[in-house]
């Protein structure tokens, strides 16, 4: 495969972008080679800037469910850009798209819109611990929730990758608030509960920033009964799992409500849009109708909310496409199994709606510590293979990935085919 291009472009932004990429994990870090820089994407395809064509299962990290320059989402943000790219005043678009969120996430009775999922999370727990009166959050090793100081301790992917598990810069008197528990381990969240004054728990129900890891349903209960007894805010972190696990994220599977809920990615369709809600009783303490300040120039901005609006009614719209997604996920999951098992490889997989994980361990993957201890060079040598061979997967071993409508049958077929051919590969060639 003629990479030329990508690796000129890849030096030339290294002269003036800070590792060449304006988000670490795209560098490529953790599975070596070159990231390819990208021209367009078109369906369920990336083309790079050499000419290079992958079926592409990273999905810009979840956002594109219907593929990447679906017509109507499209056609919505064009429209919107006609009227102006941004007011920093109210529209009625923003009233539309908060109605539709609440309308399908319990426990979400007022929202704010931001412009990432750091942000949203960042003012979720703020606003968790205004309402709590409690300084102390217990997060869960592996969980990612945005880089802000707080919470970037312990923090799954990127952090993994780069093997620093708190930041330099965050300072000691910020992250010591920050409690680490177990994921999928009560007994640790009950050790943490009884260390500290804790008035938040802020979780991914369904992990995906440390390969995709969802919760077991009897953890989830007992994370809501630790709160109730604690006074504590539960918080689901659903910026990946929200409409994407399934139209109601994490919510179908535990049936468990939080208190506060944070959305990004599919709500936006593709372009810059997160949120965060909760109940009326803790939502009423943010500014201007509380005390507790958040704000946003690009906040709700039309043409992002015109874009989020028109997927998440896309999504409502067809009640079979979550099982068409999932099924093609599963197909794609088993297709690797069968694979791997042919060869002897070892290979845990995963699914939760359209998004999937794979490990390369002979162990069942419950938290970070059993995700950590996979073979990661394996997955090393096996997403090289497989970008080689036009499938492009996310390039660590601790994020998810992604189907959109777009596939077919055929083209995940086509990549359980190049699964074998790369595994043959590694072991042979
Ligand atoms: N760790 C982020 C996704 N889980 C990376 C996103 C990006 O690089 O775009």
């Amino acid at each position: 495969m003629e990479i030329l291009h990508s690796v000129n472009d890849f030096n030339e932004a290294k002269q003036v972008i800070v590792g060449g990429v304006n988000s670490p994990v795209r560098a490529f870090g953790s599975v070596g080679g070159t990231p390819r820089f990208i021209a367009r994407g078109e369906g369920s395809y990336l083309y790079d800037v050499d000419g290079n064509k992958y079926l592409d299962f990273v999905q810009s990290w979840g956002p594109l469910i219907f593929g990447h320059g679906d017509l109507e989402i499209k056609q919505a943000s064009i429209e919107a850009i006609h009227n102006g790219m941004s007011f920093g005043a109210p529209t009625e678009l923003e009233t539309t798209l908060a109605k539709e969120i609440i309308s399908l996430y319990d426990g979400v009775e007022k929202i704010r819109l931001v412009s990432s999922g750091t942000e949203a999370t960042m003012s979720a727990i703020r606003l968790a611990r205004a309402y709590s009166g409690k300084d102390d959050i217990i997060k869960f090793d592996g969980c990612y929730h945005g880089h802000s100081d707080s919470l970037l301790v312990s923090a799954g992917s990127g952090c993994a990758t780069f093997g620093s598990p708190s930041s330099p810069g965050v300072p000691m008197d910020f992250s010591k608030h920050t409690l680490v528990a177990r994921y999928n381990d009560l007994d640790s969240v009950r050790a943490c509960f009884e260390s500290g004054d804790v008035g938040c728990v802020i979780i991914e129900p369904i992990a995906g920033n440390m390969g995709l890891i969802p919760a077991r349903k009897e953890f989830i209960f007992g994370l809501r009964e630790l709160c109730d007894q604690y006074g504590a805010v539960l918080i689901f972190d659903e910026v990946m799992s929200g409409f994407r696990a399934s139209l109601r994220g994490a919510q179908v599977f535990y049936e468990v409500i939080p208190d506060m809920v944070t959305f990004g990615k599919v709500i936006g369709g593709g372009m810059p849009l997160a949120a965060f809600g909760g109940n009326d009783e803790i939502m009423k303490l943010l500014s201007p109708v509380g005390s507790v300040y958040q704000a946003g120039t690009l906040s709700g901005n039309p043409v992002a909310v015109s874009a989020g609006l028109m997927s998440v009614c896309k999504l409502k719209a067809d009640s079979g496409l979550y099982e068409r997604l999932e099924s093609k996920a599963k197909r794609l999951m088993q297709g690797f199994a069968q694979e791997a098992q042919k060869r002897g490889v070892a290979l845990q997989t995963c699914v939760r709606g359209s998004m999937f994980g794979y490990f390369f361990t002979a162990n069942e993957v419950c938290n970070f510590d059993d995700a950590r201890a996979s073979d990661t060079t394996l997955f090393a040598k096996f997403h090289q293979q497989m970008l080689e061979r036009g499938i492009y997967l996310a390039p660590s071993a601790f994020e998810a990935g992604f189907v959109c409508s777009t596939m077919t049958d055929e083209e995940i077929d086509w990549a359980i085919c190049k699964c074998g051919e790369s595994l043959e590969e590694i072991i042979y060639g």
